[in-house]
């Protein structure tokens, strides 16, 4: 039998192929029948270009029914799906082209000139550029084809996506996460969060990453649930939204946003039943003061592009606030220090073993062997402890990367960066606290002559080519000298104490 995700999907949904997939407000509610139909014709026009299984295609496009109708085209053909944040430089997209190396790239309108000199230049032999709505002309010759309603056979090991994950040698790596993966993840949160089709998901996310793309979209079809497809989160599209949701996913920001907003009393919230959250801490503050307003606990879970969700709190029974919650069915966690599994209560790095881990990092077979044990767990980098109930807190990271609004920032690569600019010596970025993302990246700077500092626009407009604005450093600050422990490394947590809270105010 085929493990196709698509076709596992499809079996989620098919009893209810009349019911409302994707719900856009003011433009139109495609059912499951029609969603079906649009992945079908994606796939006729993949399979059309010659693409086949095992290929690879980068999409770099804005959020839209058609974005969601290609990637399941992508899964029905068994092709290898790549997404990329739709922030990213074209310097950072030539990086994704040469490692990826795929046989189509899927760009935004306004994108497609600078992607096409890149294109042309990597030697990607095909490129579309794609619209939003069917006045544009490649959605437009989509809809004119004859579907292709092709369920590719494809085994669990099988590709499905290659999601990147920045380095902390400052490289993305490109995580394999197959079909095996993604469904037996899809599985596990339907039946935690009892997703079924009387569900409306409120989708504000970005459907880049595994947040938006798999754990929002793959759970709701599966269940045949209705999906509330936004743009983006804004805050008035939400709150009108909400109204019609039962549940919501985000990231903590989403969630402090909604508690500074006025107008998110109990008639917008009354019929939502589930508040989740997770791709960055959700502090106990957010917590509670999300709870007093609405009386719900949001519902925190844990999860990782290599691993997908990893482990949630109870839909029924306590959510503690400062917990990520127990192991999803048939994932083991444990807690690891010098090579030894620790007891309880005992912190350590979490380590991950489970039909959800992912396969291995795109042509970086030396990387992949170093991140798992002899026993096959993961290792997350990510600090932790489990309790006598096996309910794991995490209270930290073992590398220095940032997570800022739920986007990882890795402080290496933009060091790099400004480590090459003349009039800078040395710098180290590190993460503060931020009140809207979080955390956010500011960049300690030494001066190659004190007399003589590089002006902050300068330094800007330098790293404005190379790095998603979203990794700029909000804060430059210059010091005599950089902290060092005795083997000359620089000291990044005596940084962070010290300018702690310099974005608070
Ligand atoms: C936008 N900006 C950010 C930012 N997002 N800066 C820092 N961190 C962020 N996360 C900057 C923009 O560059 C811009 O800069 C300004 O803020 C306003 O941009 P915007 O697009 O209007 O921002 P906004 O819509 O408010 O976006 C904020 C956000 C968004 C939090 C809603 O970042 C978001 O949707 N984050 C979700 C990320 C996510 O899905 N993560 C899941 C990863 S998967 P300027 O200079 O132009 O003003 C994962 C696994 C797991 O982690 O467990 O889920
Ligand atoms: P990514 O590489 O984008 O998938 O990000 C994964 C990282 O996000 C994890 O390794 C954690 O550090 C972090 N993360 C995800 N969910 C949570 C959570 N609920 N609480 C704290 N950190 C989280």
């Amino acid at each position: 039998m085929s493990k196709n995700l698509y076709k596992i999907l499809f079996d989620g949904f098919n009893q209810d192929t009349d019911k409302v997939c994707i719900n856009i407000p003011g433009q139109k509610k495609w059912s499951y029948k029609e969603i079906d139909h649009l992945s079908a014709l994606f796939a006729s026009y993949l399979n059309g270009l010659g693409l086949k299984k095992g290929d690879r295609i980068i999409c770099q496009n804005d959020k839209s029914v058609f974005a969601v109708g290609l990637y399941l085209g992508c899964l029905r053909m068994g092709l290898i799906y790549t997404p990329l944040n739709t922030s990213y430089t074209m310097k950072e997209v030539e990086y994704f082209i040469n490692n990826i190396e795929p046989k189509l790239f899927v760009c935004s309108l306004e994108n497609y000139e600078e992607v096409n000199q890149v294109c042309k230049m990597l030697g990607v032999p095909n490129l579309r550029a794609m619209g939003v709505n069917n006045e544009d002309s490649f959605i437009k010759e989509i809809l004119s084809l004859n579907p292709y309603h092709i369920f590719e056979s494809c085994s669990d090991n099988d590709t499905a996506a290659i999601l990147f994950t920045s380095g902390t040698t400052g490289r993305s790596k490109g995580a394999m996460i197959t079909h095996g993966n993604l469904s037996s993840n899809a599985r596990a949160l339907k039946e935690a969060w009892s997703f079924s089709s009387h569900d409306t998901l409120l989708h504000a996310l970005p459907i880049f990453h595994v947040h938006g793309l798999f754990v929002a979209l793959h759970t709701a079809f599966l269940s045949a649930s209705e999906v509330i497809f936004l743009e983006k989160f804004i805050i008035p599209e939400v709150i009108y939204n909400l109204k019609k949701s039962s549940v919501m996913m985000g990231v903590p920001t989403f969630y402090n946003r909604l508690i500074d907003e006025k107008s998110f009393t109990e008639k917008i919230f009354k019929r939502i039943r589930l508040f989740i959250s997770g791709s960055a801490p959700l502090t106990e503050k957010t917590f509670n003061e999300f709870k007093n307003i609405t009386k719900h606990s949001i519902l925190e879970r844990y999860g990782m592009t290599e691993t997908g969700m990893i482990t949630s709190n109870p839909l029924h029974g306590d959510r503690v606030e400062g917990t990520v919650g127990f192991s999803l069915p048939n994932i083991e966690i444990r807690i690891v220090k010098d090579c030894k599994v620790l007891p309880t209560n005992e912190k350590g790095i979490v380590q991950v073993r489970g039909p959800n881990v992912f396969k291995g990092y795109w042509k970086m077979k030396e990387k992949t062997k170093q991140e798992f044990t002899e026993d096959g767990f993961f290792i997350t980098g990510d600090i932790g402890q489990i309790d006598k109930d096996g309910r794991l807190s995490l209270s930290g990271r073992s590398g220095d990367m940032i997570i800022s609004g739920g986007f990882n920032i890795y402080p290496k690569e933009i060091e790099i960066l400004l480590n090459a600019i003349d009039g800078i010596k040395e710098s180290a970025v590190i993460g503060v606290k931020h009140i809207d993302f979080g955390e956010c990246p500011i960049a300690i700077l030494v001066a190659d002559n004190d007399n003589n500092l590089v002006d902050e626009k300068d330094i800007n407009a330098s790293l404005h080519g190379f790095l998603a604005k979203y990794k700029i450093p909000k804060s430059f600050i210059w010091v005599e000298f950089l902290p060092v422990n005795a083997m000359g490394k620089v000291q990044k947590k005596d940084l962070r104490i010290k300018f702690e809270e310099i974005l608070l105010t």
